[in-house]
C-alpha cells in the first residue's frame, strides 16, 4: 500500500531546491518518451516486441552479433531524429541553478547532453559509442546506418554497443558517483524510471535513507512511490518545466499551478 496519499496542495519541491546545496536527479526511458524514443516496459515498449535475452545480453552477442547490431543499428537511426524535449531541457536549466548537481541517467540516447546537460554520468553506457571486443578501445561512432553489420575496429576485430547489457557490470566511476550523490544530495528527483531495474532502482532509496527530499515525476506509480516525498503524474514534459518553475523553459519563473497533474505528497515526516 502506497504511503502516498493523494490530495491537492503546493509542491514543497522549488523552495527545497533554492535551499539545496546539492541536487540529483536520475532519469530513465520516460524522460526522452515524448522525444519519440520507444521505452522498455511500457504498452508499446521495446520488451514487449523484443525478448531482452535475444539482445541485451553478452551471451546474445556472442550467439548472434549480427542480430543485436541490427537492432541497435534500427535504434540508432530512429533516435538521430530525436531531439530533446522540454523535459531535457528543464533538467539541464536546473543544473545550471544548482551549486553541486549530478544527473544520472539509465539512458543511451545521448538527449540529456545534447539539451545541454554537462554534470550527468551515463550508467547504462552511450548509443553513440563502440568498443573493441578484443583490445577494449572506446571510440564514438555516428554513422547511421552502420557502414557495415556487425562494424570491426582498425585492429579487425569486431566493435560491440558501449552499453550495459543484464549481468553486466555498470561503469565503475559513473556508480561510483552516482552512489556518492545519492548518499549526500538534499533533494532527489526522479524522472521517467520504472525504477525496476538495479542498481539504478536503489538509488532514490538511499537518497531517502540519507535524508534527501525525494520527487517522482512519472505515467504512473512506480515501486519508489511508497518512499517518494511527492509524486506527480503525468507526461515529464509538460510536468518538468512548471514543477521546476521554469514553465517556458527558461529559468526564474515561478508562477506555475498543478493544473494537469495529479499530485500526491506524503505525510510530513516529523523526522525531517
Ligand atoms: C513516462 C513517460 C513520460 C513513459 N513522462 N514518465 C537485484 C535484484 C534483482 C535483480 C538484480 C539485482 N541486481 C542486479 C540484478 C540484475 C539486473 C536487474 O536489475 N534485473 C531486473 C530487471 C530484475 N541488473 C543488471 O543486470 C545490471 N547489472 C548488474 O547489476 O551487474 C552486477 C555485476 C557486478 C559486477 C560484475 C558483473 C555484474 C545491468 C542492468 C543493465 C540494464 N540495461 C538496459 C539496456 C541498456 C542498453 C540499451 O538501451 O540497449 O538498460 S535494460 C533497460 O532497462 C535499459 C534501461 O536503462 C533500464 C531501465 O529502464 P527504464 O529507463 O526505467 O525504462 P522503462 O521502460 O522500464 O520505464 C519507463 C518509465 O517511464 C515507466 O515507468 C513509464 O511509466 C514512464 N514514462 N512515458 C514520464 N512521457
Amino acid at each position: 500500500m502506497s504511503l502516498n496519499m493523494s490530495r491537492s496542495g503546493a509542491s514543497k519541491l522549488q523552495g527545497r531546491l533554492r535551499r539545496a546545496k546539492r541536487v540529483a536527479v536520475l532519469t530513465g526511458a520516460g524522460v526522452s518518451a515524448e522525444s519519440g524514443v520507444p521505452t522498455f516496459r511500457g504498452t508499446d515498449g521495446l520488451w514487449r516486441q523484443y525478448r531482452a535475452e535475444d539482445l541485451a545480453t553478452p551471451e546474445a552477442f556472442r550467439r548472434d552479433p549480427k542480430l543485436v547490431w541490427e537492432w541497435y543499428d534500427w535504434r540508432r537511426q530512429l533516435i538521430a531524429k530525436c531531439q530533446p524535449n522540454p523535459a531535457h531541457q528543464a533538467i539541464a536549466a536546473l543544473e545550471r541553478d544548482a551549486p553541486e548537481f549530478l544527473l544520472i541517467t539509465q539512458n543511451v540516447d545521448g538527449l540529456h547532453r545534447k539539451a545541454g546537460s554537462v554534470r550527468l554520468v551515463e550508467l547504462h553506457g552511450n548509443l553513440w559509442h563502440v568498443r573493441c571486443v578484443r583490445d577494449e578501445r572506446t571510440m564514438e561512432n555516428f554513422d547511421v546506418p552502420l557502414r557495415q553489420i556487425p562494424p570491426r575496429c582498425e585492429c579487425g576485430a569486431p566493435l560491440r554497443p558501449e552499453v550495459v547489457w543484464f549481468g553486466e557490470a555498470l561503469p565503475a566511476e559513473a556508480l561510483r558517483q552516482a552512489f556518492d550523490a545519492a548518499e549526500s544530495c538534499e533533494v532527489f528527483l526522479v524522472v521517467g524510471t520504472s525504477a525496476v531495474v538495479q542498481p539504478a532502482a536503489s538509488l532514490p532509496m538511499i537518497a531517502r535513507g540519507h535524508g534527501a527530499y525525494v520527487v517522482e515525476v512519472n505515467l504512473e506509480p512506480t515501486p519508489l512511490t511508497s518512499i517518494a516525498h511527492e509524486s506527480h503524474y503525468g507526461k515529464a514534459g509538460e510536468i518538468l518545466p512548471r514543477l521546476l518553475g521554469f514553465p517556458s523553459g527558461r529559468p526564474g519563473s515561478d508562477n506555475f499551478e498543478f493544473r494537469n497533474s495529479n499530485f500526491a505528497i506524503s505525510p510530513p515526516d516529523p523526522h525531517r
